[in-house]
């Protein structure tokens, strides 16, 4: 429903322009209007809440106009758009980074100072926008800020969760799960009533060319503004929210007076985009999910299909105008949607169909650990998507006649299990034109192990890799004013913050002395932030002058917490075992936790009671004091991890050799002058090693022994809560290798307590570490996924 010709030249005359910092920004004027009428309060009832916002309202104002421009241009120009599929995105808070990146952020500074708030008390008024799990999800929220300051024309597409990932609760040593509703007060997404899109489930595709009869969920748009850093290109992030169809179904149902099984329709309806599975890297197959998927798929797809036919363009033209990148297998559905579309519904050929689909899709694996490796059971899927398992088994036939005979069952989409099941991966393989892991050593691996076979049968070309990256804006600029400034003022100016290579300039500054003050002076001052974080939230007093060490990230036991939990009770007990002379050449440490445990995942859950137990020992030990704190820090999510980044000097990235495809904290604690300690390369001795463990005979170290005594004899509370821990590194053949490693993870530790010493070389190694960190910016991950898979071009506009 656009606006008539006549009257569109009036209509242009009253429009808004476009933010340009030139022109003057009345933060002052425009938020406290917000206050009064938006929000119908007055100088005698704005608390910080009500200031953070009038301010979002009046920042969100100047983003809305730049947002409408992008997407009416982007219409105009009607070039190649990219789609990002993701079932997470885990955004965080927006308005700090909406204020950096339309560069107002010191005029709201000064003007909320002149409203008599303090900006940091107005911004953590802000609920963490936590759509995600954990890397996964933060790496679609760094590619959208990526795409939108490099200016391409790219939509996210996701599910809008009625309740984000739970919050994490520590009750006496244990974790609990509270719900996370964040939807009370959400000023930066627009629901999209008029936007909607009929989604089917269940009935029957028995005729092998439709799909009738089924139960119908309406998927209504809610859309985010993602603006880039430095750029009027300011991006959309389409979320699908589930309600009830509105069809005369219901009115039947109303009419005839049954109320409440009407009622119950919409409620079950709704339960759909309810909440976010609280799983990092596991699979478990929950027909719940299966329609998540679909539903935001086929959501998705409908939406992108009507945009390309808008410009009237004959189907062999759709992957020349559309890319959609599966951000993992969570989206693969989408394959065969596009599939069933194209042939049951726009009436193409099999195989025209196909060619459009593959040249399309392109695939991102994140994981080689099995069991997150998604499949679902057919007769499940059967069940809910009939016309869809149809279509698959017809991609998988087509697939293997095409093949030579000598690839075995190994490679067929349907896994003959009992019940059988459907190789996610095998999918999203057979249906893209391009595969790829998110580092090096992953990628080498995937090629190596689990898509061996495609690789001979498709070519080494469709396989490659894209390292990931973070966002420099939100994981330096936003979390580090301080370092920011002072990178800014040695590599000529905040230009680095959009082409981070030119942080190579700083290898020049290792040796300068007033800089490298400078440099220790911030890390200082961030871990005294930290600290202060600390004393509020554990009530522990932790020295800002100690050496952090830090671990953040999603309990798993491939992620090795158990091991650095290990080695601190090493510690203790060592320090213990000391003369007081012996004492005086310590170096005080404290050892800092955080994350969450799948709910369901006991082991996991096993760690971070031990580490709790732990610090409650440690940490009121006198004899000990200050040589040793143990902390875990509640609810870690992206605000906290903006604190916790940069007040790192080691940070911990321990996973066994072979399991964690990238990673990409490691990059927000180096990017923020901390250094890491990691695991080598060695996937290839991992399985020899596991293979000894279970038919040989395997001495476990002493000190790791002595670890085991300790805590066994109660040393940290009653024991039998530990037993399956210490039994799965004793008893149950160490899956995860913990003993294997223990020996050279405390040598190694012990090499960072000699290297802290010298503070000096210390601050010259963080610098050069940072100076070469420019190749981890998601912006270069984003250059080269547009030119090597997307094909897609920048586009800007006049503001
Ligand atoms: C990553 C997941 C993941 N890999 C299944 N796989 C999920 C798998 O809900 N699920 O079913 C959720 C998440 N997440 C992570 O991706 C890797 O472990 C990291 O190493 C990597 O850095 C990150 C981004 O590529
Ligand atoms: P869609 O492609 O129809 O989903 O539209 C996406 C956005 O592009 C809309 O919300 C508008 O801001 C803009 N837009 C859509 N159609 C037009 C058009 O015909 N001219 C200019 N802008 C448009």
């Amino acid at each position: 429903a656009s606006i008539p010709l006549p009257q569109r030249e009036t209509w242009q005359k009253y429009s808004a322009q476009a933010f340009s910092s030139k022109e003057e920004f009345e933060f002052q004027k425009e938020t406290v209007r917000h206050v009064e009428t938006s929000l119908a309060r007055s100088l005698y009832n704005c608390d910080e809440l009500a200031a953070y916002a009038g301010a979002s309202l009046a920042i969100r104002d100047r983003l809305v106009i730049s947002w409408n421009k992008t997407q009416q241009h982007q219409t105009f120009v009607d070039q190649k758009r990219l789609y990002y599929l993701s079932l997470e995105f885990l955004m965080g808070r927006t308005l700090d980074n909406a204020m950096l990146n339309t560069g107002v952020k010191s005029i709201a500074k000064d003007g909320l100072g002149e409203l008599g708030f303090r900006i940091e008390d107005v911004l953590e008024q802000e609920h963490d926008a936590a759509l995600g799990n954990g890397g996964l999800g933060r790496l679609a929220a760094c590619f959208l800020d990526s795409l939108a300051t490099l200016n391409y024309p790219a939509w996210g597409y996701g599910l809008r969760y009625r309740y984000g990932i739970f919050k994490q609760e520590i009750v006496d040593g244990y974790q609990v799960e509270v719900p996370d509703y964040w939807l009370s007060f959400n000023p930066w997404e627009f629901p999209r009533f008029d936007i909607t899109v009929d989604i089917m489930f269940y009935g029957n595709g028995k005729q092998c060319t439709s799909w009738e009869g089924g139960e119908i969920v309406q998927a209504v748009a809610y859309d985010v503004p993602i603006p880039g850093f430095g750029t009027s290109v300011t991006n959309n992030l389409r979320l699908w929210s589930s309600k009830a169809a509105s069809g005369e179904f219901d009115f039947q149902k109303f009419n005839s007076g049954d109320y409440e099984s009407a009622v119950a329709d919409e409620q079950r309806a709704e339960t759909i985009s309810a909440v976010l599975y609280p799983n990092d890297n596991l699979d478990r197959g929950k027909e719940l999910r299966l329609k998540q998927q679909y539903f935001w798929v086929a959501a998705s797809l409908h939406d992108i299909v009507r945009r390309f036919k808008k410009s009237r363009r004959p189907w062999k033209e759709f992957s020349e105008q559309v890319a959609i990148q599966l951000n993992d297998t969570h989206p693969a559905l989408a394959i065969v949607e596009l599939q069933r579309l194209l042939i049951d519904t726009e009436g193409l050929e099999w195989d025209e169909g196909w060619d459009i689909v593959t040249q399309t899709f392109g695939y991102t694996n994140h994981t080689v650990l099995p069991e997150a490796l998604e499949k679902w059971s057919v007769p499940l899927f059967q069940n809910l998507l009939p016309r869809h398992l149809q279509i698959i088994y017809d991609i998988n036939l087509f697939f293997l006649q095409s093949v030579e005979k000598r690839f075995p069952k190994a490679i067929s989409i349907i896994e003959e299990s009992t019940p059988k099941s459907i190789r996610m991966a095998f999918l999203a393989i057979i249906g893209s034109h391009k595969v790829n892991g998110v580092a090096e050593l992953h990628s080498d691996l995937i090629q190596t192990t689990i898509f061996k076979d495609f690789v001979k049968i498709f070519g080494p070309d469709k396989f490659t890799n894209v390292t990931n990256g973070i966002t420099p804006r939100r994981w330096l600029h936003q979390a580090n004013p301080r370092l920011s400034e002072l990178i800014a003022s040695k590599v000529g100016g905040l230009g680095f913050l959009k082409d981070l290579t030119l942080l190579s300039e700083l290898e020049n500054y290792v040796d300068d002395k007033d800089f490298k003050r400078e440099w220790m002076e911030i890390k200082y001052a961030n871990k005294v932030r930290l600290a202060k974080h600390i004393k509020s939230a554990n009530g522990v007093t932790v020295n800002p002058s100690a050496l952090f060490d830090i671990q953040v990230k999603r309990m798993h036991e491939y992620k090795r917490q158990q091991l650095n939990i290990f080695g601190v009770i090493h510690r203790y007990l060592t320090i213990k075992a000391m003369t007081p002379e012996e004492r005086k050449k310590v170096v005080p440490r404290v050892s800092i936790f955080g994350g969450k445990a799948a709910p369901g995942y006991w082991m996991a859950k096993t760690i971070i009671h031990l580490i709790n137990c732990v610090g409650n020992i440690v940490n009121k030990d006198k004899d000990i004091g200050d040589l040793l704190k143990v902390i875990f820090l509640e609810d870690y999510n992206v605000s906290k991890a903006e604190i916790i980044c940069p007040a790192s000097d080691i940070s911990e990235h321990i996973s066994t050799a072979g399991t964690e495809a990238s990673g990409t904290s490691n990059m927000k604690f180096v990017l923020n002058g901390g250094l890491i300690i990691g695991t080598c390369d060695g996937a290839n001795e991992v399985e020899d090693l596991r293979h000894k463990h279970f038919y040989g005979k395997h001495e476990l170290d002493p000190d790791l022994r002595r670890v085991f005594d300790e805590i066994e004899k109660g040393a940290f509370g009653p024991p039998e809560g530990f037993s399956a821990l210490i039994n799965s590194v004793t008893v149950h053949g160490d899956y995860y290798l913990v003993s294997d490693d223990f020996r050279s993870y405390i040598q190694t530790h012990a090499l960072v307590d000699e290297a802290y010493k010298d503070q000096d070389e210390w601050a010259a190694k963080t610098i050069m570490s940072v100076a070469r960190m420019g190749f981890f910016s998601s912006d270069r991950c984003i250059q080269d996924y547009a030119e090597s898979i997307w094909n897609i071009e920048p586009s800007t506009f006049e503001a």
